[in-house]
């Protein structure tokens, strides 16, 4: 059989006991402004690109793209964009956010129904990136290799990983019901959830930047577009950039204890034919076929 170490159920999703109290405080204090734009997916989905990509758009009257001092260029986007969970509502303290700089931009893995209601309630903004299963598995099981062993537990192999993932059981998920829930809001309501897919951000990084900017209320205008902001921001936030970054590659601690050099791997797409086998693919395919059918949502690989 497979086991859950240290994974637990709270509502309607999996995740560890540190993080429910955070969940259970973010859900009773975080009260959503207007301009607030929350960036949401499931774990090494693209969290830490969208991050950097949302705040140099939202940002850029104050920073610059081209500026040599970029908060991007001496921070994480994970200081920057703090996590709900992890940052703003960890440590058990609830934090002042009437003090923070606005646009408020901050980040989630919960799923959309653990969100509190004044998401729903606020004019805020959600930016949901969604990735294709198989890599999203490779960069997770890459990832929790490097943390184990540690209080998660014993390192997992590859098959009994793929395992729990294929049951659902891994951080924030099930997988499916998370990118469901935001997509079934991302159609119900657009001016308020944007779905946006990895894959597609990497294939034409510039045509979704500026449909992200449209969305998140910051259009590039006439000018910009002529001094090649857009270009700028691409560029910025570049996988082959920010893994160079001084704080990530030798500072830690932008989410959790661990070296933020962890949060840049190979950042491509397609790198799971390395690691799976064809009846792993068929298992997967099959599984995420049968949740996904007749929600229009769908993957390529
Ligand atoms: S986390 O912990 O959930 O915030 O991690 P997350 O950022 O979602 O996932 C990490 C993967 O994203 C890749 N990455 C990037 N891809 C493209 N562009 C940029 N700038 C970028 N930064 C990080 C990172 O390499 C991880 O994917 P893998 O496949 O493991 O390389």
């Amino acid at each position: 059989g497979w086991r859950t170490p240290n994974i637990y159920l709270y509502q309607d999703f999996w995740c560890q006991p540190t993080e429910i109290q955070a969940i259970i405080s973010m859900q009773n204090h975080y009260i959503a402004q207007d301009t607030d734009i929350i960036v949401s997916t499931i774990p090494k989905s693209g969290t830490t690109w969208l991050k950097a990509l949302c705040f140099a758009i939202a940002k850029r009257q104050l920073y610059p793209h081209d500026r040599s001092n970029h908060p991007l260029l001496t921070s994480n986007p994970h200081e920057l964009v703090p996590f709900l969970e992890y940052k703003l509502f960890a440590n058990l303290g609830i934090p002042d956010m009437s003090s923070l700089a606005r646009p408020l931009l901050m980040g989630t893995h919960v799923p959309i129904g653990a969100l509190p209601d004044s998401v729903r309630n606020s004019g805020c903004k959600i930016v949901y990136m969604v990735r294709n299963p198989l890599d999203t598995y490779v960069s997770i099981w890459h990832f929790l290799s490097k943390l184990r062993p540690n209080s998660l537990g014993p390192p997992i192999s590859f098959q009994e990983g793929f395992d729990m993932y294929c049951q659902g059981t891994i951080g924030f998920g099930p997988y499916w019901d998370h990118m469901l829930g935001y997509w079934h809001e991302s159609l119900r309501n657009p001016r308020k959830v944007m779905f946006l897919r990895y894959e597609d951000m990497k294939e034409n990084t510039g045509f979704h930047l500026r449909k992200l900017a449209d969305f998140l209320g910051f259009p590039f205008s006439p000018e910009e577009e002529e001094e090649g902001v857009v270009e700028g921001i691409v560029k910025l936030c570049s996988f082959e950039k920010m893994k160079e970054v001084d704080v990530n590659k030798n500072g830690k601690g932008a989410i959790a204890d661990f070296d933020n050099k962890n949060l840049f791997r190979k950042g491509v797409v397609g790198d799971w034919v390395n690691y799976f086998s064809p009846t792993m693919v068929e298992r997967l395919t099959k599984i995420m076929d049968q949740k996904l059918a007749a929600s229009g949502l769908s993957f390529k690989i």
